[in-house]
């Protein structure tokens, strides 16, 4: 495939917030692909641009000249585009370069984006559906501070497993309706229920779906001054009162996924916790951000069970590829996840299959997030 021209501007997300979409004209025609963004941002995340959002959208063209007549072959061909594009372009500037390419690569080859990547991809990943949020996702003034309660339906089938999780958030919102006095129905940055109620009182709803149950903490984003502050009820938890909380919700609502239950630093936490519960998926997200050092540190500590992936936290597909290898070579389940701020791409479907995911964390309703689950009920459909 020949890139012979690159464009790029900016539009909006689910969250109404600016985001790149890069489009470029090849010998196979015209593709273009977009970046998502993310709230409960890592510290150790790669910059979303270089500077802004517009310095990369000219960079970009400018890119596009001197790439222009470039041949690309293979996955492995994007290391020549990232040595041009490296530190002149953000992360989410590169994923969506990368992923237009992947587009306009797969067309020239008539096959599935994941074909490019790994065309012997067979199992699906298992779908990990916010249900109820709070923390930075939700703008409600009273609501849990964890930020994601998740269900995680074990069936093989991809279908099935989002046709279990739409059960059961309709549940959740009855329920919800009964017990929170101030809830009508509203939602959050996720498309997930938006209550009043305490993180106990979330999960003790949530176990009445009968479907094993996931959070995602993002502890980070309520630790100040070596204290975990939670708001509802307000109580501040040290590190090892955090510890021995965390335990206890495990153990009480035999909480079987676990993101960021600790802050973005504390390696040997989320180690302890692993050693105490080694049938459970401890996982880090803000503590790893897809890089593969912080990786590599997490899986010499034993810190993790599972790694979330998000590609526009690191923004190079080269280095994705590497966390995946990594993440498998380690014994650590491989989770990718969409962000907060969503747009209608659907490559991260492709992408989660191609690299043999073995989970995949997409919300449950949205139109940006069910486009994603759908392309893959889509590839789960056309391999049957
Ligand atoms: C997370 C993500 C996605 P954000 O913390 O896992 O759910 O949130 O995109 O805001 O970082
Ligand atoms: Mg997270």
């Amino acid at each position: 495939m020949i890139i012979k021209e690159v464009d790029a501007k900016s539009i909006l997300d689910s969250r109404k917030e600016k985001t790149i979409l890069v489009s470029i004209k090849t010998n196979a025609g015209e593709f273009s692909a977009s970046a998502p963004n993310g709230k409960s941002t890592g510290k150790y995340e790669a910059k979303s641009y270089n500077k802004t959002l517009d310095g990369d959208i000219k960079t970009i063209k400018q890119i596009g000249e001197y790439l222009s007549g470039e041949k690309i072959e293979k996955f492995d061909d994007l290391r020549r585009v990232e040595d041009i594009a490296d530190k002149q372009i953000g992360a989410n500037s590169v994923f969506a370069f990368e992923s237009a390419i992947l587009k306009a690569l797969a067309k020239e080859k008539k096959k599935e984006i994941w074909e490019i990547i790994n065309p012997n991809a067979k199992k699906f990943p298992r779908l990990v559906g916010n249900c109820i949020g709070g923390g930075k996702h939700s703008s409600s003034e009273r609501k849990p501070d964890f930020q994601e309660f998740e269900l995680i339906p074990d069936v093989k089938s991809v279908e099935k497993a989002l046709e279990m999780n739409r059960k059961a958030k309709n549940l959740a919102k009855e329920i919800i309706s009964r017990e929170d006095r101030k809830f009508s129905g509203e939602k959050n940055d996720e498309d997930a229920w938006m209550t009043s109620l305490n993180d106990k009182e979330v999960l003790d709803i949530l176990k009445k779906t009968k479907l094993p149950l996931g959070i995602d903490a993002a502890a980070s984003g309520f630790y100040k001054r070596k204290n975990y502050n939670y708001e509802n009820p307000k109580i501040k938890r040290s590190k090892d009162e955090q510890f021995e909380y965390v335990c206890n919700l495990i153990r009480n609502f035999d909480i079987y996924y676990i993101e960021d239950p600790f802050e973005e630093n504390d390696f040997e936490s989320f180690a302890k916790l692993l050693k105490r519960f080694p049938d459970r998926l401890i996982v880090g997200d803000d503590l790893t951000t897809t890089n593969p050092e912080r990786l590599k540190k997490a899986a010499k500590m034993k810190s993790i069970s599972g790694i979330i992936v998000k590609p526009n936290q690191i923004g190079s597909l080269i280095e994705v590829k590497d966390v995946c290898e990594l993440a498998r070579k380690n014994s650590i389940k491989i989770i990718f996840s969409h962000r907060s701020g969503e747009t209608d791409e659907t490559i991260l479907a492709d992408l989660a299959f191609g690299f043999q995911a073995d989970f995949f964390k997409c919300g449950i309703t949205g139109k940006g997030r069910e486009a994603k689950i759908k392309r893959l009920v889509e590839i789960e459909k056309k391999l049957k």
